[in-house]
């Protein structure tokens, strides 16, 4: 009877640690502390330090502080141009906005579009065109595509699609196959009820990474600044520090685009298999 028992007792106890351990491995990714960036000026991260534009996008491992190029602003047929939003896709292609009308090799495009710029055939073609969704001429300043292919946006004035009317400082979420887009995230949850978000990535979990164009507050994190990236947890109402801009860069810098690779398909098969080789010799 006594040893029924322990039996029973010792192996949700070894389920546990094992699944603390994977919890614990998937915390500690380097893909987690990953983020791809852009600037609103010249800014500087990393060790050795890289320079790069406010049109560059700039990869930045923080337990390295590896800092590396993925995409040179030179790309707009040697023009001055601001990146102002990206998203990146599992095979490497780049989607991106602008500030302004840009040109890139194969395509023009206005500051209300995203455009997804495949690094291997250098190549841009149009991913959401935005004259088909607003109202008016807007300017997408951040945009996330989620992975049922929903996009999600903010621009950087008042802007109208459909019926929904929204402010620069919304977070809308667009649905090509239907057209309609939806409130995501609300400017009336800052402190402020008014601000202007420029740059938003949402995770997996379904909370809300994003930057501000002002310094600005939100319940649970009352004061951060234009360079860094916040972390709104939709469920509980409350926001952390996701990514703290004075850690890493060399001067007070706007961080305008963001986003943050998730862990691949691969690291959680890898990191769930140790996790039950390590049950298994237990
Ligand atoms: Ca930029
Ligand atoms: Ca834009
Ligand atoms: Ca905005
Ligand atoms: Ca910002």
């Amino acid at each position: 009877m006594a040893r029924l028992t322990g039996t029973g007792l010792t192996n949700p106890v070894r389920y546990t640690i094992s699944a603390v351990l994977f919890v614990t491995l998937l915390g500690g990714l380097p893909a987690q502390a990953e983020i791809v960036l852009s600037t609103t000026a010249p800014a500087t991260l990393g060790v050795p330090p890289l320079t790069f534009r406010d049109g560059d996008l700039v990869d930045f491992d923080r337990p390295t502080e590896t800092a590396t190029l993925i995409f040179n602003e030179d790309l707009f047929g040697g023009n001055d141009e601001e990146v102002g939003a990206v998203h990146v896709f599992g095979n490497g292609h780049i989607v991106l906005s602008t500030d302004s009308d840009a040109w890139l090799p194969g395509l023009g495009f206005e500051d209300e579009d995203l455009v997804k710029w495949d690094p291997v055939n250098q190549t841009a073609t149009m991913f959401f065109h935005g004259d088909d969704w607003f109202a008016g001429e807007e300017d997408i300043d951040a945009a996330c595509v989620l992975d049922n292919g929903h996009i999600v946006l903010s621009t950087d004035a008042d802007a109208k699609i459909g019926s929904l009317e929204f402010g620069d400082g919304d977070l809308v979420e667009c649905d090509p196959a239907s057209g309609m887009a939806t409130l995501l995230f609300s400017e009336y949850l800052f402190n402020s009820h008014n601000e202007n978000i420029d740059a938003v990535h949402v995770l997996g979990n379904g909370h809300i990474v994003l930057s501000t164009v002002a310094d600005a507050g939100l319940p649970g994190l009352n004061s951060f600044e234009d360079e860094d990236l916040v972390e709104w947890d939709p469920v509980g109402q409350t926001a952390s520090m996701f990514f703290e801009g004075d850690l890493w860069f060399t001067h007070d810098e706007d961080v305008d685009a963001a986003f943050i690779p998730e862990p691949t398909t691969l690291s959680l098969l890898v990191l769930g298999g140790v996790a039950v080789m390590r049950r298994r010799r237990r």
